[in-house]
């Protein structure tokens, strides 16, 4: 039976080659215009239906509703806008064109919304510290609805950190405690080392993309503009050297994926979108939302509540610099 999936639509633009040796060198790139206007209206319109319905996740540990911020994960298992995004646009074909290995698979995406006003800021971080995954073929794509400044809490990043040895804490905005790999050093704040160390951002508009890879430190500022939110999301795809490697304090997975450590990520939570996607890695998902496992779900609220953290909480932190 001919698979009915579409394939991966073609991108309105590919990297260009100047653009991939930035990458290469620098391990971030800003590429500009990657991304059509219908593209991003369909986001924000996608963004504010999910902000209405967040998981529970968003809700119980990532908001910071007093504050102006708001982040979820893992939302395509909930909103089509999201699943299409992941699965058949062109996202999985650039990040062919960026990993160029045999198979792609879709790892997470995820939102971060800061209100006009919100002082959360972003620390200064790697990326695969957070992660239950072990491997190195693995490509974000950040993507902002608003324009952006340093200002407006646009990204920034500390140019050639993806070569570095050292890995640094995970840390979420807000320095939740949560889901942070205690056994590592703190990273330095970047920020106020702009002399000694190689530090970059860009002014960008709706359409410009970062490309960065997994090692690469970065942070942002809260968003200090009185008129203007900071929407932006990351969709993140991986290659076939990724695989399951769960640590404490990490990100939580909360839907079954039937993967023991040192299995290559895939399956109906990690599914491969290229050269396309298998229709047993999705019949699920395609026939609905998938909510996350009540098994998962319960076992990741107990880890909340024994790192003191609960809905309604005051935050504890790691941090001493965290104040609340
Ligand atoms: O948007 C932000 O402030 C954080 C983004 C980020 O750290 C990431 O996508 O890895």
């Amino acid at each position: 039976m001919p698979n009915p999936l579409p394939k991966p639509a073609p991108p309105s633009r590919f990297f260009t080659e100047e653009e991939l040796q930035t990458y290469r060198r620098d391990g971030v790139v800003c590429a500009r215009g990657l991304l059509d206007a219908a593209t991003i209206d369909h986001l924000r319109e996608a963004l504010e239906d999910a902000l209405e319905k967040l998981s529970v996740l968003g809700k119980d540990a990532l908001n910071r509703e007093s504050q102006g911020f708001h982040g979820d994960i893992f939302v395509w298992k909930l909103h089509d806008v999201f699943r299409d995004l992941a699965l058949f646009s062109s996202l999985p074909t650039l990040a062919h064109q960026v990993l160029g290995t045999e198979t792609i698979n879709f790892f997470y995406e995820q939102f971060f919304v800061k209100r006009a006003g919100c002082p959360v800021d972003t620390p200064w971080h790697q990326d695969i510290p957070f992660w239950p995954v072990s491997g190195s073929q693995i490509a974000s794509f950040w993507i902002t609805l608003d324009s952006v400044t340093r200002e407006s809490s646009g990204l920034e990043f500390v140019r050639g950190s993806h070569q570095w040895d050292e890995r640094y804490k995970a840390i979420t905005p807000g320095h939740d405690a949560y889901m942070m790999d205690t056994d590592l050093p703190a990273s330095p704040n970047y920020a106020d080392r702009r002399d000694e160390y190689d530090v970059v951002g860009w002014n960008m508009e709706p359409g410009d993309v970062i490309l960065f890879g997994p090692v690469v430190c970065h942070g942002s500022a809260g968003n200090a503009s009185n008129t203007h939110d900071r929407r932006a999301l990351a969709f993140r795809y991986c290659g076939p050297d990724v695989s399951f490697a769960p640590r404490h304090a990490t990100m939580p997975l909360l839907w079954d994926h039937g993967l023991e450590p040192g299995d290559r990520l895939q399956g109906n939570l990690f599914p491969q979108v290229w050269p396309q996607v298998i229709e047993e890695e999705v019949a699920r998902r395609m026939a609905g939302p998938e909510p996350p496992s009540e098994t998962q779900v319960g076992a990741f609220m107990k880890h909340l509540a024994d790192s003191g953290f609960g809905p309604n909480r005051e935050k504890p932190s790691l941090f001493a610099h965290d104040e609340d």
